[in-house]
């Protein structure tokens, strides 16, 4: 159940969402967040090869929560608020095949939590970036404090919250925070390119690669490494591991990945 705030599109195997509430620069509110995570449980095409999340227009990606409707919350409503977020952020994260995120402007505070459960950002010359909660008396609760602190590292990701200092996508870039910064305009082609790439290996092995890189996190690496040995051991015997090896071996090139 979605409705015009949240376009998605389906097309060779790329999904693409698009946040569309233009007149609060794509801010979030609590219909969103719930729609989107209906969207997420809808997607349940098994030729879906990689998702990619943008934001409508030119200025923002998601310029955040939505603040005109959080300011009157009491803690019950900021409580459902809060589990909406946090389940629909951890979606993101364990969805089948990879998502990129296709920064196109302002992500601050839970739009940049948005992006973080993405994995990979990329991003356009004008996106800029800011965990403000603290300026709101708040602070970031969609799994952005983990996350960022795990993508840029402990050092950056306090500087961040603790300043809430907005800077643009050039700094972003050297910090690991996004991947790479295209011109507005290439943007999507990137993103549909770099979508395009994944899409074109085997579908089994990405969706395995991302659910060990997930699970792993925070493990020993003898039990990571456990896990590994075991979903390598499970690519064994596909369809697709047999015919890529096996064309490789007859120097042709392999059928079309089946998954
Ligand atoms: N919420 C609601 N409306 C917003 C908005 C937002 N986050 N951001 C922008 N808008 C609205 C503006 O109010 C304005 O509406 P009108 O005045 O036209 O009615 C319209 O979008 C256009 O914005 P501006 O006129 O301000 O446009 P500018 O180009 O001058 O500036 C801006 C764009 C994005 C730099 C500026 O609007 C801005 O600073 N916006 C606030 C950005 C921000 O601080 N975002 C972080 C919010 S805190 C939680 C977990 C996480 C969170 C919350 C709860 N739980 C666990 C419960 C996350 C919190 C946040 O994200």
């Amino acid at each position: 159940m979605h409705d015009e705030s949240l376009l998605y599109q389906f097309k060779d195997g790329i999904g693409v969402i698009t946040i569309n509430r233009l007149k609060v620069m794509n801010a979030i509110d609590y219909k969103s967040i719930t729609m989107l995570s209906s969207l997420l449980d809808e997607i349940t095409d098994t030729n879906i090869r990689c998702l990619i999340i943008t934001g409508a227009g030119e200025k923002s990606f998601v310029a955040g929560a939505d603040i005109k409707e959080m300011k009157d919350m009491n803690r019950s409503q900021g409580e459902n608020l809060s589990r909406a977020g946090n389940g629909v952020m951890r979606k993101i994260e364990l969805f089948q095949v990879p998502v990129i995120a296709a920064i196109n402007g302002y992500a601050l505070g839970g739009g940049l939590e948005l992006a973080l459960a993405c994995d990979i950002r990329i991003a356009s010359q004008n996106a800029s970036f800011a965990m403000p909660e603290s300026t709101f008396g708040i602070i970031p609760g969609y799994g952005g404090i983990q996350r960022l602190s795990r993508i840029i590292g402990q050092g950056r990701a306090r500087e961040m919250i603790f300043t809430t200092r907005r800077f643009g996508a050039e700094e972003a870039l050297p910090w690991g925070l996004v991947n790479a910064v295209y011109p507005l305009a290439e943007l999507m082609p990137s993103a549909m390119d770099l979508a395009g790439r994944i899409a074109s290996n085997a579908p089994i092995a990405i969706m395995s690669a991302k659910k060990i890189m997930n699970e792993s996190v925070g493990l020993e690496l003898s039990a990571a490494d456990q896990l590994e040995r075991e979903a390598f051991g499970n690519c064994f015997g596909t369809w697709d591991q047999r015919e890529a090896m096996q064309a490789f071996v007859e120097k042709r090139k392999h059928g079309a990945f089946r998954g």
